[in-house]
């Protein structure tokens, strides 16, 4: 059992009030680490760590040409330690290693490279404004201190994802991981260390969000939020940010569709969808989990859709053969459960799976086989509900309006996939699905040059990108006047 300390000005400590919360290996159902429960003197050490680190520097004062270079380090330390961070990650929230040590090696540590060659670049603009000798520029500045809220589903994404950008742009950071997989973050916090950072630049909390969270967004310090999760916490949390009028992110949950029109390839089509839920066993944000059918393709699909489930193979997640890897966390096993059994009261079909199973190896572990649901209407709770979990629900239309309609009606609107081989339809559907990303034959590919984010309550502001960048920036206009006497009625 490993006992962890959180990370605060380049410095481990204990929580100051001695206690620890239970993290569990999903693959076992049994706890094998402990995370520090802090409370708000702790997270108060970490947001002044955050503070002195910003305003007496080296950070805000740094060249930003010199700030990229100790961030692209970051990227370096991450591929250094890929191996060893994918290993307790996979053991503390159950994320097949094949999805996320490649990753960090490569895309993830892009990330830190990407806007290590941005933080230079992060140009204003001068404006020609109507007042006569007048010099009028604009400067994007980094917020200060800002807090990043991650969830349990990929902690390690989620927090590059957010203190690349966040760093490049000159803030300083206070990390707080999910208390249901907080290990990889600190792991993070101890690679990150190899690129020699000035203390208090980054640091992380953990525990619980209604105390180290909650004490976190509400810290007068801290000047901006940047949160990924559920609706609900979502909600909380920019509720309680915007009491102190400071700015947030918000990367929330989704129930994106899949549309499969008549004229996809259908073996394309079903393997895509396959994938673009069950590898995760359903908790990404951006989970396809509502499969919207053509009806004249409705069966052919499913039987594809069939034979790919009675081929995957659920177990260990550290198993390079593994297709379908555990739920991450008890209280999700229940929810998903529960989910399923409304969606049978509710009345719609179960066409497979639906049960919680025991691969072979891991007897207590918490595994949930690939559930189809057929013959679900877009007012049950099913199609409207985000379950995160390998659930998907099967929903029929007969043209392309009532494909949109139904891709529109819910309350998320993340991410949506449209099957076609017929790229001028499918470019004119994606103008008219409200959703943050369209995927055009292919799902869930990001990379960090293209935006994600959400429309409706999948959240607003954007990751990655450009645009991932400016929302950690605020701008400056700066007005120079070469007469200073002009206009002025008391000036001689
Ligand atoms: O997430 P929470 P939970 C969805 C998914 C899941 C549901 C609930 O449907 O079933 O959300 O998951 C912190 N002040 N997603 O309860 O509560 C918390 O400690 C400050 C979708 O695990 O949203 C954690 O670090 N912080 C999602 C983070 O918020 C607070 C991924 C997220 O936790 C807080 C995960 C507070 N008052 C779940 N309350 C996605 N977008 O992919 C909580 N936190």
């Amino acid at each position: 059992m490993k006992t962890y300390q959180f990370y605060a000005n380049g410095v481990w400590h204990d929580p100051a009030g001695g206690e620890w919360v239970d993290s569990y290996d999903p693959t076992t159902g049994e706890v094998w680490a402990a995370i520090p429960r802090c409370r708000e003197p702790d997270v108060d050490l970490a947001v002044h760590a955050a503070q002195a680190a910003f305003v007496e520097g080296p950070w805000s004062r740094m060249r930003a040409s010199a700030r990229g270079r100790l961030v692209h380090r970051l990227g370096d330390a991450l591929v250094t330690h890929a191996e060893a961070l994918g290993a307790v990650e996979t053991r503390d929230n159950g994320k097949r290693s094949v999805d996320i040590v490649p990753g960090l090696q490569s895309w993830l540590a892009d990330s830190f490279y990407y806007y290590a060659g941005l933080a230079d670049k992060l140009e204003g603009t001068a404006i020609p404004v109507d007042v006569p000798d007048m010099l009028n520029y604009t400067r994007r500045e980094p917020y200060g201190p800002v807090a990043c809220i991650t969830a349990w589903n990929s902690p390690l994404l989620i927090a590059v994802w957010k203190i690349a950008p966040a760093l490049a742009a000159g803030n300083t950071v206070v990390l707080k991981p999910s208390e249901h997989a907080s290990a990889s973050t600190l792991e993070l916090m101890a690679a990150l260390q190899d690129a020699d950072l000035p203390p208090g630049v980054v640091n992380a909390v953990t525990g619980l969000g209604d105390e180290a969270g909650q004490s976190l967004v509400e810290h007068p310090l801290i000047r901006l939020v940047s949160f990924t999760g559920g609706v609900g916490g979502g909600a909380r949390v920019a509720a309680a940010a915007a009491r102190q009028v400071k700015p947030s992110i918000m990367e929330l949950g989704g129930k994106s569709p899949q549309l499969v029109l008549a004229d996809a390839d259908l073996t394309l089509a079903a393997n895509g969808v396959a994938a673009g839920i069950f590898p995760p066993a359903g908790q990404s944000c951006i989970a396809g989990s509502r499969l919207l059918l053509h009806s004249s393709v409705h069966d052919e699909v499913l039987e594809k859709l069939l034979q790919i489930v009675d081929g995957a193979v659920l177990g260990a997640p550290a198993d390079p053969g593994t297709h379908i890897g555990p739920i991450a966390n008890r209280p999700q096993f229940e929810r998903i459960l529960a989910d399923i059994e409304s969606a049978k009261v509710e009345g719609a079909s179960l066409l497979c799976g639906g049960r919680a199973v025991s691969p072979p190896g891991a007897p207590h572990g918490w595994f949930i086989e690939p559930t189809v649901f057929t013959q679900v209407t877009p007012c049950m709770r099913l199609a409207r509900k985000e379950v995160f979990g390998p659930v998907l629900a099967v929903l029929r239309f007969d043209d392309d309006t009532e494909a949109v309609q139904l891709a529109n009606d819910s309350e998320f609107g993340l991410a949506a996939g449209i099957w076609t081989r017929d790229a001028a339809r499918a470019v004119s559907m994606a103008e008219r699905i409200n959703a943050g990303t369209v995927y055009i034959n292919n799902y869930f590919n990001a990379t960090t040059q293209s935006p994600v984010g959400g429309f409706r309550q999948s959240g607003y502001g954007r990751e990655n990108g450009i645009e991932g960048m400016r929302a950690f920036t605020q701008t400056k206009s700066v007005w120079l006047s070469t007469d200073p006497r002009q206009g002025n009625p008391f000036a001689a």
